[in-house]
């Protein structure tokens, strides 16, 4: 029989911030899925004699969609898939998997931060062969596949056995069923000083790793309860469900409460930790102390070189675009570039790949490094544990010497999330437009220095990007930011990314809304969110 079943596109295939995200219902829909696998084949030049990692978060319908994907790779002559047991994988160990088999590229089965379920969401995004996601070029091809799509092939066949670790068969195809944790775990082992992370544990220090019932769980069980030596039951949520447990696993203040109402209560451990549902998010919590991610990636950054596998300094640090300017600041100080990319994971990867820079981060709760191409949550984690082992101060002590050296970036991002679309087009547009008036204007008291929509010259390969957000930037080295979510599947989330520098040592202590009034301020007088949205004020702030 033939593998080939003749299709007509399906419109809306255009993968987002980081890949395709829809209701799971619509990726269920007959041909939904396929077409879009399809596209990707097509866009990639066919699959014939690759070798592929394939992978997700385990949320609803993932399993379902592993054999189709399986079964289209054969259909498109693909020689093997390396694929997680259970059809799971994090989002960095998948990437790491793409990287160390030296395959063609990888299948992600996520929508990550986005809650999963039959009524929730399902994604799916590819990765390229340096186990980044896919640069724009491709995701451009492959919506452009999708929409003159005619066929797509798959192989009539028995569901693959993906339960146990094995080497199987499929019409032809090998598919190698792996271990998703162990690859993964023993490149952290290269990157940090696990005995030194094994002393600190043996010498009382206690944390509290909140998995939210998704993909980190078996990582971190395995990392740090079996291989380091935290205290049983350091991990918690830490059984992947396919709905998450009905959690939102978004590592943020308002999702991960449980953790924040722990970290600030009487019998707080030493240092908090989240991760989202596919993996590669972390936020960390000190006792009593909130670390947002734009002042974790500075510290990150200034501190590296603590850590065995960074001992050799950085080659520059990139971060994008709305994330605070305090990694600027360390790497001035320490004399290597910094980059601002725009939003996504996928702009990082040409940065690491031609060697520029070693760490990347996003205020979004994602830290990276050139271990793997995309963010990683639990080598965050680690990152930060093997600091403070090395530094035998408090996550407190750590953020109070590093503004005191630095400065302090005070940051928040106010999310109005499912606005009706024209609502929000027409706040954009309303800002856009008037851009171009703004600099020397006085706004709130400060006078803004520059004001555009942000365009990124990509370095290396000469590729631009237009439309990346809108920002306005005071003199006093306050910013403000506004732009479109690219990953949400209901409506239009508006995102505002407000920023006010304070050189110090006075004024390092101020409560984070507070320090931003001003700012606040100036993007309700700009923009008017509120006045045209009719909203009270954001949904989520972090
Ligand atoms: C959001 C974040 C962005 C992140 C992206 C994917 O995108 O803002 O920084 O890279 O999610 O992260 P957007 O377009 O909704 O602002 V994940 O962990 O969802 O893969
Ligand atoms: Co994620």
């Amino acid at each position: 029989m033939s593998n080939r079943r003749s299709t007509t596109p399906i419109a809306g295939q255009k993968p987002g911030t980081s890949g395709l995200r829809k209701k799971t219902r619509v990726f269920a829909e007959p041909g939904y899925l396929e077409n879009f696998v399809q596209s990707i084949f097509d866009a990639i030049g066919g699959g014939a004699g690759k070798t592929f990692v394939l992978g997700g978060d385990g949320r609803y319908f993932a399993d379902r969609a592993a054999q189709v994907i399986l079964k289209m790779a054969a259909a498109n002559g693909a020689a093997r898939v390396i694929v997680g047991q259970g059809a799971v994988l994090s989002t960095p160990a998948a990437s790491h998997l793409i990287r160390l088999n030296k395959t063609d590229g990888g299948f992600i089965m996520s929508a990550s931060h986005n809650p999963g379920g039959p009524e929730e969401d399902f994604g799916l995004k590819f990765n390229a062969a340096n186990g980044g996601p896919a640069p724009e070029a491709l995701t451009a091809a492959m919506y452009d596949a999708s929409t003159r799509i005619a066929e797509y092939r798959i192989v009539e066949a028995a569901d693959v056995d993906l339960s146990t670790t094995a080497e199987r068969d499929l019409a032809g195809m090998r598919v190698t069923v792996v271990d998703p944790v162990a690859d993964y775990a023993a490149l952290m082992e290269t990157l940090f000083d696990f005995n030194a992370l094994r002393a600190l544990f043996k010498g009382g220090f206690r944390m509290r790793f909140d998995a939210m019932n998704a993909v980190t769980g078996p990582y971190a069980r395995e990392i740090l309860e079996n291989r380091l030596g935290a205290a049983k039951g350091t991990v918690v949520h830490a059984t992947p469900l396919p709905d998450f447990g009905g959690m939102h696993p978004d590592p943020n203040p308002v999702w991960a409460h449980e953790l924040m109402e722990e970290m600030f209560g009487d019998t707080a451990p030493d240092f908090g930790a989240a991760s989202d549902g596919d993996g590669d998010r972390n936020m960390v919590v000190g006792r009593g102390i909130y670390v947002s991610p734009s002042d974790s990636l500075a510290v990150l950054a200034a501190n590296a070189h603590l850590a065995p596998g960074y001992k050799a300094g950085l080659k520059g640090i990139a971060r994008s675009m709305p994330t605070s300017a305090a990694a600027d600041r360390v790497a001035e100080k320490l004399g290597v570039a910094a980059y601002e990319t725009p939003t996504g994971w996928k702009f990082f990867g040409n940065l690491l790949d031609a060697g520029r820079a070693t760490i990347c981060g996003e205020e979004s709760f994602g830290t990276g490094s050139d271990h793997v191409r995309e963010k990683d949550g639990l080598w965050a984690v680690l990152l930060w544990l093997n600091i403070l082992a090395e530094r035998k101060e408090t996550v407190q002590e750590i953020l109070n010497a590093h503004w005191r050296e630095f400065g302090r970036n005070y940051y928040s991002r106010h999310d109005y999330e499912a606005l009706p679309v024209d609502v929000a087009e027409r706040i954009m547009a309303g800002l856009r437009d008037r851009l171009m008036a703004l600099p020397g204007r006085v706004v709130q008291g400060m006078t803004v220095a520059a004001a555009d929509d942000f365009a990124y010259d990509d370095p290396v390969d000469g590729s631009v990007s237009t439309g990346q957000g809108l920002r306005v930037g005071f003199t006093d080295g306050s910013r403000l930011v506004l732009r479109l979510s690219g990953t949400g599947t209901e409506g239009a989330t508006l995102r505002l990314y407000l920023e006010r520098y304070a050189a110090g040592t006075e004024g390092l202590d101020e409560d984070v809304q507070a320090a931003l009034a001003p700012v606040i301020a100036a993007a309700e007088e700009l923009a008017q969110i509120r006045g045209i949205s009719g909203r009270d004020g954001p949904d989520v702030l972090t």
